[in-house]
């Protein structure tokens, strides 16, 4: 396999300071004409080279002339040029409708769309398709206009008109150069949520987010998302958007969530359709977030973009900083933040741990698609956030207006962000920058000691790097801890808040005055991606999920007494469950807190977090001891929940923070009840799952009623299947609410439902819904006669040949084979054998699945 390295990285020979691009659009064929003026970039004798894929040029011309002075070496056309200017003209015909990677130009229900990130212009036409290649682009677009009655590419719309034959043409122009990876089009027959918003310097910009005529009434809360977005960015970062219209696209067949091209973003559907009756409160939330986050790439990505795809942390981690913040203002930022940690551990640390492992700034890789993961973007955002810690928010702030400021228009390096953080933070961050080179999520070991004779406690921290795949032996990193201490008689804070920057192996704090027990509130907020270890007691950590300050930290200290009895349940057979118990009523109790905090605070840790804790991960053993503390749970306090599942039962829909927090409890304390083994459970679920008034509602019914067997499961789903077969969506939802099911049989299910008439795999989505759910329900897809592992494989096989790229990001859970007992590790090895013996497979599955062995 061809490896990349990110210190192999040179300058561009050629630079292509204008583009025009010609298409003449089908689905069948569409011919591609491209003009490039290109300048050699310092002196050299090296030809042009134009990255090509698929691609067979059907003329080529230089400076107007048609030339056979080229020649092609693999997919690359190159082509010997004398002098330091030239035009470059080439001819291609490509097949969108033949386009199952979804890569480049491809058809999605009739419309023709793009997706170009990372490496799909190549597919297209030929071009220097790298990051730090940027051009003006101008399009024109001829197409059927009954078919295709809206043509739309980046920037802003020039001229239009009829042609012959019941054609039309639309010319567009981006005054913006941008790199290829950026470039759109959509063609298709479209409808508009429209609106208008004004920037802050008074310019109009005209919105559109387009969709099929039937979609229509779903656009407008991603529309009104759009406009809260575009204030924010301006309020929080001053950064105004730049053209004269902002066009978004839904196309149902996607393999991102979205994409963040200049003026002109598409979007998977499911991240723009909601209504209340097809949308849960996380969908909702979700659009949000990802509409923001697309719209934030305008500046951090578009107007800054990156010098190399070893730097795709630079724009992600930077962007998703910026919509988690986003979100957090929207609602509650405790809630917020708690969400966001629990899809870091769930996603990040096991990656983190794994033979996946690399750094926030890879040094190499084969295919750059499998780099899109949760270390570049999640945890590439925790970089950013200990960042703004270290600096507060008034350096912060002036740190990214010097970065937007000094690279607007380039393409740049983690580097030269860092370097900004550094100027205008008036910090040496020269140690923190390992965050960036060295892989593997660092654990911190934290005690306290108290010495009431001297009224003094100490605080011994140290820290370790485990070990990841290249880098044996690890530096220490530099950690901002927030902590604090609490006394353990009196609840009284002994030590206001503290930020602690850990940079050695080892540090010891000392606090004077302490002159009762101390209780350690540490990493507060998460300001650290780290993994703590404490010798906290269970009565400290009760003590402080009822009484700390900052509402992570409470949360947290929950989350550990409930890890610390689940991991003493599995090791030992059995455990204590009252100190649980306690917490958790005085939790439901309290009537300060937030219900959607509550929710979240009451909620066990999954068993696949659970299982991150073990030495050997033992699936059917963590499945008991997790639901033997649910029952216990649900029946001490069936009370409590009850009273809780009253309180907002007769609610209507209402889509606020308030509402959504009610809801979620109720969610939470539905399933509570039924783990309690109460006898009217499954009808309670099942009135709520009728009589619902939105999708939160009902899902959660659903998904509290496919944890059984009782007849009130199979109506149920019949009735969902019935109601919603004609949406793709909610659909999904019926496929991966299945998938989870924590049913004995929920393996065998899944089988079935991969031969259903509505399950495919030429559409990412669903099939994700059932075999991405499927791979992250610990206990079926760990089924101990190995099912879970030939189906994958077999899942993984076919969709290959389809679409590598997603077939290649379903594949990791195969890899975490050294987690567990030796039958399960051969077996899934066997299957990454398999998979790597398949001939004709893909270099994206090539790279997971060795790298997987190794
Ligand atoms: N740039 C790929 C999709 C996203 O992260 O926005
Ligand atoms: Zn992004």
């Amino acid at each position: 396999p061809t490896v990349t390295r990110r210190e192999e990285y040179r300058a561009p020979d050629w630079m292509v300071p204008e583009i025009t691009l010609d298409f003449d659009l089908g689905a069948e064929a569409t011919r591609v004409r491209a003009t490039l003026t290109v300048e050699r970039n310092g002196p050299h004798d090296r030809p042009l080279r134009l990255d090509g894929e698929g691609l067979a040029p059907e003329r080529v011309l230089i400076d107007g002339e048609a030339s056979d002075a080229w020649r092609m070496d693999g997919g690359t056309l190159e082509i010997a040029l004398a002098g330091e200017r030239h035009e470059i003209g080439t001819e291609v015909v490509i097949a969108p409708e033949r386009n199952t990677q979804l890569m480049g130009l491809y058809a999605s229900g009739g419309i023709l769309c793009t997706q170009c990130e990372a490496e799909g212009f190549r597919r297209i036409t030929f071009f220097p398709d790298r990051p730090d290649v940027l051009s003006r682009y101008r399009v024109t677009m001829t197409a059927d206009k009954a078919r295709y009655p809206v043509l739309l590419a980046n920037g802003d719309p020039v001229a239009s008109g009829d042609a012959e034959d019941g054609r039309h043409w639309a010319k567009w122009h981006d005054p913006f150069p941008k790199p290829s990876y950026l470039f759109a089009l959509v063609a298709g027959d479209l409808a508009a949520n429209r609106d208008t918003f004004t920037t802050r310097s008074g310019r109009t910009v005209d919105l559109a987010i387009w969709v099929r005529e039937r979609d229509l009434p779903r656009t407008d809360h991603a529309l009104r998302a759009l406009k809260t977005a575009m204030t924010w960015d301006e309020q929080t970062y001053g950064r105004e958007y730049d053209l004269d219209v902002f066009n978004i696209v839904a196309v149902d067949d996607f393999n991102f969530g979205a994409m963040e091209n200049k003026g002109l973003n598409i979007f998977n559907s499911r991240y723009i359709l909601a209504d209340p009756d097809t949308a849960t409160d996380h969908d909702y939330d979700g659009i949000a977030g990802v509409v923001a986050h697309e719209y934030f790439h305008n500046w951090s990505g578009n107007r800054v973009t990156c010098r190399d795809w070893f730097q795709l942390s630079l724009k992600e981690g930077f962007t998703v900083f910026r919509d988690q913040s986003f979100s957090a203002d929207q609602g509650s930022h405790a809630v917020k933040r708690i969400e966001d940690v629990r899809t870091l551990r769930a996603a990040q640390f096991p990656e983190d741990a794994g033979p996946l492992a690399h750094p926030v700034r890879p040094d190499s890789y084969q295919e750059i698609s499998n780099f899109y993961t949760a270390t570049i973007y999640n945890k590439g955002a925790e970089l950013i956030r200990m960042m703004a810690t270290i600096l507060g928010e008034e350096k912060f702030r002036r740190a990214t207006d010097l970065y937007f400021d000094r690279f607007d228009g380039t393409a740049a390096t983690c580097e030269d962000f860092v370097t900004c953080m550094e100027e205008a933070g008036e910090v040496d961050l020269i140690p923190f920058r390992r965050w960036y080179s060295q892989a593997g999520t660092p654990r911190v070991t934290a005690t306290v000691r108290h010495e009431p004779g001297s009224a003094r406690a100490l605080v011994k921290l140290s820290q370790r790097v485990p070990p990841t795949p290249g880098q044996p032996a690890k530096q220490p990193m530099v950690l901002p801890l927030r902590l604090k201490l609490f006394g353990a008689e009196t609840g009284q804070e002994l030590a206001p808040e503290e930020l602690v920057l850990l940079s050695d192996e080892h540090a010891e704090i000392a606090f004077e005055g302490v002159t009762e027990r101390p209780v350690l509130s540490i990493n507060r907020g998460f300001s650290a991606p780290v993994i703590v270890e404490t010798n906290r007691t269970a009565a400290d950590l009760a003590f402080l999920s009822a009484h700390d300050d900052d509402p992570f930290a409470r949360y947290e200290a929950m989350q550990q007494l409930m890890l610390d009895t689940l991991v003493a349940g599995v090791t030992h057979g059995r455990a204590d469950h009252a100190d649980v118990v306690e917490a958790v009523r005085h939790t439901l109790a309290d009537e300060t807190l937030d219900p959607a905090f509550i929710a979240e605070a009451v909620l066990l840790p999954s068993e696949s977090f659970v299982g991150d804790q073990m030495e050997v991960v033992d699936p059917d053993t963590i499945h008991r001891a997790r639901e033997t503390l649910r029952r216990d749970l649900g029946r001490m306090l069936e009370g409590e929940w009850r009273r809780a599942y009253e309180r907002s039962r007769a609610n209507r829909f209402e889509y606020s923070p308030a509402a959504k927090g009610a809801r979620r409890l109720k969610s939470v304390a539905l399933g509570y009840i039924d783990a309690s083994g109460a006898p009217d459970a499954a009808s309670l679920a099942f009135v709520q799952f009728e009589h619902a008034d939105n999708m939160t509602d009902r899902q959660g019914a659903l998904t509290t009623l496919a944890g059984g067997t009782s007849k009130e499961w199979v109506a149920a789903l019949d009735i969902f299947y019935n109601r919603y077969s004609d949406n793709a969506l909610v659909l999904d939802k019926w496929f991966s609410t299945q998938a989870l099911s924590s049913r004995d049989d929920a393996a065998e299910q899944v089988e079935e439902l991969a031969r259903h008439r509505d399950f495919t795999l030429a559409n990412p989505n669903r099939a994700r819904a059932l075999i991405g759910a499927f791979s992250v329900n610990q206990r079926a897809f760990h089924h101990p006669s190995g099912r879970g592992y030939r189906f994958l494989a077999d899942q993984l096989i076919a969709l290959d040949k389809l679409n590598p790229q997603t077939a290649a990001k379903l594949l990791p859970p195969l890899g975490r084979w050294r987690r567990f007992d030796q039958k399960r590790a051969r077996m899934m090895r066997e299957q990454l054998q398999r998979i790597l013996a398949t001939p004709g497979l893909s270099k994206d599955m090539f790279e997971q699945a060795s790298k997987s062995l190794e």
